[in-house]
């Protein structure tokens, strides 16, 4: 098994998928891609053709859009379950994440730009993983 998650350390979409990928336990190789130009280079266009993060790749398999990605991973690697079986707290587990996609994050996209002009070492992958 290789599994590659392309992300950016200050993204929350990378990570959902990077805290799902810890949680079940498996093996992942992080390349960390800075967003100051390095998503538009056409090795990573290859793999995410809308030049997002966080995007993975299994064994030759690319899966973008995070959300996708934890589909991927749940039905790959199913145990531990991420994802509730009662219908009603299935139905909440998927409002956030939508909601938190589609709402949230577009909301806060001003104000990231606005910090990571600030603080340039946040974009260039600065932040370290420290446990
Ligand atoms: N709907 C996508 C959104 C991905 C996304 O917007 N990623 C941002 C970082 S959080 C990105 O890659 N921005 C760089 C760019 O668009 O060039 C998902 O959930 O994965």
């Amino acid at each position: 098994m290789v599994l590659t998650l392309y992300h950016s350390s200050i993204s929350p979409n990378s990570r959902r998928v990077w805290i799902t990928l810890l949680e079940k336990g498996l093996e992942f190789e992080l390349v960390e891609i800075k967003l100051d130009g390095e998503q538009f280079k056409p090795e990573f266009l290859a793999i995410s053709p809308f030049h997002h993060i966080p995007a993975l790749v299994d064994d030759g398999f690319n899966v973008v859009e995070s959300l996708a990605i934890l589909e991927y991973l749940e039905a790959k690697y199913p145990t531990p379950a991420m994802l509730p079986k009662d219908a009603k707290d299935l139905a909440i587990a998927r409002m956030v994440q939508l909601v938190t996609v589609n709402e949230l994050l577009p909301a806060t996209t001003t104000f990231l730009r606005g910090v990571m002009r600030k603080a340039p070492v946040l974009l260039a992958g600065g932040y370290k993983r420290t446990g």
